[in-house]
């Protein structure tokens, strides 16, 4: 089996039907850099020099459109379909017109076992002399790079076959959390790594009605997170889950509502990838529960 592997959570598409709200949103609280390049149905937006990390498309069901994880290069990504088709994975080569329409410069498309709409490509393009300009003033940047977006928490019927999908693409990790859930039972969400970010993908937090629970972006700078929460709260957005720290990546963070009525999580001070597993019964400190029906009634304060 080759040994090919993802090398980062590079980019996302969603669905979003209220775009000026986003915009607003992802420009005036997040301090994303808003895109458009006047498509009619779709904007941008920018986390650092790449022409983009996320597209906004403009539609009606308010959830990730689709995911995609960067390989270095095209004989990784020949590598990568061999080593799906190997593994019993369908999928499909992406065409020029795809690729050019998430501008990269090669991909191929399939689905996870959760049904999530997946993409591995490679090249994107950067904007190497367009510079990051932030929709609200910040101190630092985001976290980016090779650690990728930040991490999404996907739906997944089935966490053993999800696991054995995201081995298949070369993520690592297990299940990091025994978690008390309101109905009595126990939550064992699995979180799994593919470069230095602590985790770029988890599941296993029980049913969801949509493909993600929550996206998390981290900052640079522990200011930009306190500002964010300040804009959160002035403006009455709400929040899922009270700022705490994480157990697993040691993240200072906060879960609210963006737009489309699922979340985000904003975080500051994540620890990179452990080369050894080890799991926990709740988090450091914080992070207890506010708004519910957000998918995140779980217990994380247990700890303490
Ligand atoms: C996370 O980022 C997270 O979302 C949960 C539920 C637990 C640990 C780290
Ligand atoms: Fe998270």
């Amino acid at each position: 089996m080759s040994e090919v592997k993802v090398t980062e959570l590079g980019y996302i598409g969603l669905s979003v039907s209220n775009a000026a709200a986003w915009k607003e949103y992802a420009a005036e609280v997040v301090g994303m850099q808003v895109v458009d390049e006047g498509e009619k149905d779709r904007f941008y937006l920018r986390m650092d020099l790449w022409h983009h990390r996320i597209v906004a498309h403009v539609g009606t069901t308010d959830d990730l459109e689709y995911i995609g994880w960067r390989v270095g290069g095209p004989d990784d990504l020949d590598a990568m379909a061999q080593k799906l088709e190997q593994a019993g994975y369908a999928y499909k080569r992406g065409t020029e017109a795809e690729a050019k329409e998430r501008h990269v410069l090669g991909l191929i498309k399939l689905m996870d076992p959760g049904g999530i709409p997946t993409e591995i490509f490679w090249g994107p393009r950067v904007d190497a002399g367009k510079p990051f300009h932030p929709g609200r003033p910040l101190y630092g940047r985001f976290v980016t790079l090779d650690e990728g977006i930040g991490h999404c928490i996907l739906r997944q019927a089935d966490d053993d076959a999800a696991y054995k999908f995201y081995r298949t693409l070369g993520l690592k990790g297990s299940i990091e959390y025994h978690l008390p859930l309101p109905n009595g039972m126990t939550a064992k969400p699995t979180f799994m790594h593919c470069n230095a970010r602590q985790h770029s993908v988890a599941f296993g937090l029980g049913p969801m009605p949509k493909r993600i629970n929550h996206l998390m972006i981290e900052y640079t700078d522990l200011d930009d997170l306190g500002i964010a929460h300040d804009l959160v709260r002035k403006r009455n957005i709400d929040v899922a889950i009270q700022l705490g720290k994480h157990s697993n990546d040691k993240a200072l963070t906060f879960y609210h509502a963006n737009p489309s009525g699922w979340l985000w999580e904003l975080g500051w001070g994540a620890a990179k990838a452990p080369a050894q597993q080890e799991y926990y019964h709740g988090d450091i400190f914080g992070h207890g529960n506010e708004a519910a029906g957000y998918g995140m009634d779980i217990k994380l304060d247990g700890a303490s």
